[in-house]
C-alpha cells in the first residue's frame, strides 16, 4: 500500500507564492487521486506486489497488460512526482544549495543561476501538462530535462534519480497564475528548501 507524502508545513505556509486553494486542491484531490488509483491498479497484478515504487517505474516495460501499464504509468508517476515536488518545498527552507550539490551545479549548469534559468526555460516551454526535472546521474553529475504528463526520468533511464521537480500541470498553478505559467516558475524557486534537495543528491551520489 503506497501512502502519500504527510506535509510538513500547512496549505497555507507556501503564500504568496502557491496560494492555499491551490495546495489543499493540489494535496487533497490529485495527489490522493493518483495515490488511490496507483493503490486500485497495483492489486491487479501479483508480480507488482512488494515492488518499491522506483521498482516499479524503471520496470514498466514488464507489465504485460497494455491498459494497466498505462494505469500505472500515469498513477505511479503522479504518485512518486508529487512526493518529490511536496517534499522539496518549505516556507522556511534552506534558500540556496551548498558544498557538493552546488560544486556540481557550478561544474555543470555555470552557475546556481544559470541552472535554475534551465530548469525554468523546461518548465515554460513544456507543451501542455508536465514537469521540469533537475536529476542526478549515479556518477554524481547532473542534468535538466523535461517529461510531458506524469512521466519521469525514472521511466527512461536507469540509475538517474531526480532531485528537483516543478509540476507544470495548470492544476499546480492556474487559481493564482491564470496563463501566466512562467510567474508560477519564477515563484517556484522562492519555496524550494535546498537542504532537502542537497539531502536527495546526497543519497543517490
Ligand atoms: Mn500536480
Amino acid at each position: 500500500m503506497f501512502k502519500q507524502y504527510q506535509l510538513q508545513y500547512g496549505f497555507d505556509a507556501l503564500e504568496p507564492h502557491i496560494d492555499t486553494l491551490t495546495m489543499e486542491t493540489h494535496y487533497t484531490k490529485h495527489h490522493a487521486g493518483y495515490t488511490n488509483n496507483l493503490n486500485a491498479a497495483v492489486e491487479k497484478d501479483e508480480k507488482l506486489k512488494g515492488l518499491s515504487i522506483e521498482e516499479i517505474l524503471r520496470n514498466l516495460d514488464s507489465i504485460s497488460d497494455s491498459a494497466l501499464r498505462t494505469a500505472i504509468r500515469n498513477n505511479g508517476g503522479g504518485y512518486w512526482n508529487h512526493n518529490l515536488y511536496f517534499s522539496i518545498l518549505s516556507p522556511n527552507g534552506k534558500k540556496e544549495p551548498e558544498g557538493a550539490l552546488l560544486k556540481q551545479i557550478e561544474q555543470d549548469f555555470n552557475s546556481f543561476e544559470e541552472m535554475k534559468e534551465r530548469v525554468s526555460a523546461l518548465a515554460i516551454s513544456r507543451f501542455g501538462s508536465g514537469w521540469s526535472w533537475l536529476s542526478a546521474n549515479k556518477d554524481g553529475s547532473l542534468v535538466a530535462t523535461s517529461t510531458a504528463n506524469q512521466d519521469n526520468p525514472l521511466m527512461d533511464k536507469a540509475d538517474i534519480n531526480p532531485i528537483l521537480g516543478i509540476d507544470v500541470w495548470e492544476h499546480a498553478y492556474y487559481l493564482k497564475y491564470k496563463n501566466l505559467r512562467g510567474d508560477y516558475v519564477k515563484a517556484f524557486w522562492n519555496i524550494v528548501d535546498w537542504d532537502a534537495v542537497e539531502k536527495l543528491y546526497a543519497a543517490i551520489s
